[in-house]
């Protein structure tokens, strides 16, 4: 039994790390009461610093696609860390994982890393804006890009659950070149277009939104997007920071069936180390420095250690039946849930997609922003905690996707499933 615990923890993190913690949403401040503080990770489990197992959805926020510490990626880290933790030089693993990731997602036709998805959405956004000459971009509420700027107006993630989606700190005239509509809205979309489509950088979209709860675009809607802004000359950014790799292993354009111009990924292909990607056509990807005047750097982009993780667990996801095996899985937590909020009378909802998955207090998963918003917070937050209290960690807020890895299997689905009908008793 350890001699520490988390209360004493938290404390001792709030009186050096504001909020306690490195990213918001982990601060539990939503859900209230205190974040565990974890000590390791195997397979579907964490532990925390009590020496309490759970079973972990949250997988670091999406990353561990093959579960925690998987032994090929734990290998793979410990072979590239012995060589050295970093050159600022080109190694050849960059170019192993960029073929690998270009193969599965082709319309990455050039790519480039980054240390995190923050830097590949801003960096993505910045070659936009130079490959057209314009400033304008479109976003949606409710969708979260990272914490850069220009993306920080109507945000999900923790700018939502935190509820100041447009941070303090964002120049007005940085926020007023961001246009804000609504996820799903086809002819919202199509008026702004008609209004404003010639002065329109960029549309930055997660076609899957994975950052206010789960809530999939409409087909219909992603294919307006691409009509619209080829016909203005507009760049289509897909973040699939999340859904890379997790809605279908060539992302959520391969799933709808639609090309992005540009793309970015983190979280998957990183294995849980710090990558992020952008990248997408060839003539635009050839506006970055040095083939061209968009700067764009960072020393430890493209680490190898990072790389040999993202690599080794890519890797992972080609078994055969990986991703059937992963989304029948995810299909069953989900719809055990639909079930058990059926059964309880309570308004319980859940969907996924691949193997993300949304857990929603509302009679039906959402389509829009505006019904997210309208789902129970103060359930979520109770059912959250009696989910924890029976060892199930999920995402501390409402706002937020789940996912699940490799690892989880029949006997972790069946325990969930047992947890949330006790949880949801009253
Ligand atoms: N914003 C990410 C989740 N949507 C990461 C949160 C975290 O790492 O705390």
């Amino acid at each position: 039994m350890s001699s520490t615990s988390n209360e004493l923890l938290f404390e001792r993190a709030q009186g050096v790390i504001p909020g306690g913690v490195s990213s918001p949403v982990r601060a539990f401040n939503a859900v209230g009461g205190t974040p565990r503080f974890i000590t390791r990770g195997k397979g579907a489990r964490v532990w925390d610093a009590e020496g309490r197992s759970y079973i972990d959805y949250v997988l670091s926020w999406g990353p561990l696609i093959a579960g925690h510490a998987h032994p090929a990626v734990i290998e793979a880290v410990e072979r590239a860390a012995r060589d050295g933790l970093s050159f600022g030089m080109p190694t050849e693993i960059e170019i192993e994982l960029a073929e690998a990731i270009r193969t599965a997602v082709p319309s990455l036709e050039r790519l480039r890393f980054t240390s995190s998805g923050t830097e590949a959405t801003m960096s993505a956004l910045r070659l936009a804006r130079g490959f057209t000459g314009r400033s304008r971009i479109i976003k949606f509420e409710g969708c979260y890009h990272g914490h850069a700027d220009s993306l920080l107006v109507k945000a999900g993630s923790g700018a939502l659950t935190f509820g100041n989606p447009s941070s303090a700190g964002v120049p007005a005239e940085v926020a007023q070149h961001t246009l804000v509509l609504d996820f799903n809205d086809t002819q919202q979309l199509a008026d702004a277009f008609a209004r404003e489509g010639d002065h329109i950088a960029a549309v930055i979209v997660e076609p899957v939104a994975g950052n206010m709860n789960l809530v999939p675009g409409h087909p219909e809607f992603l294919a307006a997007l691409r009509r619209l802004c080829s016909a203005h000359g507009a760049v289509l950014i897909f973040d699939e920071v999340m859904s890379g790799f997790r809605v279908h292993p060539g992302g959520a354009q391969a799933l709808y069936g639609i090309t992005p111009d540009l793309t970015t990924f983190g979280k998957v292909v990183g294995g849980g180390m710090p990558v992020g990607v952008f990248g997408g056509r060839r003539d635009i990807m050839a506006c970055i420095a040095p083939q061209g005047p968009v700067y764009q750097a960072g020393t430890l982009s493209g680490n190898p250690v990072a790389m040999a993780a993202g690599l080794a667990t890519l890797k992972l996801t080609r078994a055969v039946g990986f991703y059937e095996r992963l989304f029948a899985a995810t299909r069953e937590l989900t719809d055990g849930l639909n079930a058990i909020g059926a059964q309880s009378g309570h308004a319980l909802s859940a969907a996924c997609v691949g193997s993300m998955f949304g857990l929603y207090f509302s009679a039906r998963p959402p389509g829009r922003f505006s019904e997210v918003m309208a789902a129970d917070r103060v359930r979520f937050n109770r059912f959250f905690h009696r989910m924890l209290e029976q060892g199930v960690h999920l995402a501390p807020s409402a706002f937020e996707a789940g996912f699940l890895s490799s690892a989880h299997d029949p006997a972790d689905i069946a325990a969930t499933l047992a947890a949330a009908k006790t949880a949801l008793v009253d």
